[in-house]
C-alpha cells in the first residue's frame, strides 16, 4: 500500500473541516454574536498509531478505513457545557456529510473520566478520481475537558497505557473537579459573557481610534 495515496483524502478532510468549521466561529464574531466555538484544531492520525490500533483491534488492513472511525480527527473546543450541544446541533443541520454516529461520552463519561462527545462522520472529498467517502471524528468538549483530557493522555504515552493505580484515582477525582468547575461556570454563563462582550466592545472601539 502506498501510505501518502492513502493517507492524502485524510488529511484533505481535515484541512476542509478546519476551515469550515472555523468559518462558524467567524461567522458568529460578524454577526456580533458569542461563538459557542472557542477554538478548532485538527490531527491526521499518525503512522504508528495507525498500525499499533489497528494491531490492537485485531482489524484486517483491509478494513482499516471501515474500522478505524478516527483517522481524521477534528477538535471543536467551548467555554460551556451547553455550548457542545449547540455545535452538535449545528453539525447535525449541515448538508455537506452524513452523521454516522454520536457519542455522548458527556452524559455517560468513560471509566478513565473522560468526558467528550464524539460525532463520526461520513465526509466526501474530492479527489482526481472523483469522489471518496471517508469518516472523519469530531471531538466536541469544554476547555476543563481538554484539559483533563491532554493531561491524561500525555501520562498515557508516558506509562505507555498502564497509568499507575493512584494517579489514576487522581485523574478520575480530577475528572470530577473539571466537570465541577464547568457546571459551576454554566451558573454564571450569563455574567461572563455580559462581560466578554463589554471587553470586547472597549477592545473594538480602541481599533476604531
Ligand atoms: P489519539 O492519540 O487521540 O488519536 P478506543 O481508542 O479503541 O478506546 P474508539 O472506539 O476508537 O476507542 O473510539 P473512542 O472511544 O470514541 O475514542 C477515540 C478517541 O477519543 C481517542 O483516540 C482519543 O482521542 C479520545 N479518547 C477516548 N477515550 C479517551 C480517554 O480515556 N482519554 C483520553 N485522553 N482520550 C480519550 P486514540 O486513538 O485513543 O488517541
Amino acid at each position: 500500500m502506498n501510505w501518502d495515496i492513502f493517507i492524502a483524502p485524510y488529511t484533505q478532510v481535515v484541512d476542509e473541516l478546519k476551515v469550515k468549521l472555523k468559518g462558524m466561529r467567524q461567522q458568529f464574531e460578524y454577526e456580533r454574536e458569542q461563538s459557542p466555538i472557542e477554538f478548532v484544531t485538527g490531527r491526521v492520525k499518525p503512522k504508528t498509531s495507525i498500525i499499533e490500533k489497528t494491531r490492537r483491534r485485531g482489524i484486517n488492513p483491509e478494513d482499516m478505513e471501515e474500522e478505524l472511525q478516527d483517522i481524521a480527527g477534528v477538535r471543536v473546543v467551548c467555554q460551556f457545557v451547553d455550548d457542545i450541544y449547540s455545535v452538535v446541533h449545528m453539525l447535525t443541520n449541515r448538508k455537506d456529510f452524513d452523521i454516522v454516529e454520536e457519542k455522548d461520552y458527556i452524559s455517560e463519561k468513560k471509566d478513565s473520566g473522560y468526558r467528550s462527545y464524539h460525532v463520526i462522520i461520513k465526509y466526501p472529498v474530492e479527489t482526481i478520481h472523483g469522489e471518496k467517502k471517508v469518516l472523519a471524528e469530531i471531538q466536541i468538549r469544554t476547555l476543563a475537558m481538554n484539559f483533563w483530557a491532554t493531561n491524561e493522555h500525555s501520562l498515557n504515552y508516558k506509562y505507555a497505557g498502564k497509568i499507575p493505580s493512584d494517579i489514576k484515582a487522581r485523574l478520575k477525582r480530577a475528572a470530577e473537579a473539571a466537570f465541577l468547575l464547568d457546571e459551576e461556570m454554566s451558573k454564571i454563563k450569563h455574567e461572563i459573557q455580559e462581560a466578554q462582550k463589554i471587553f470586547n466592545r472597549k477592545e473594538e472601539q480602541k481599533r476604531q481610534t
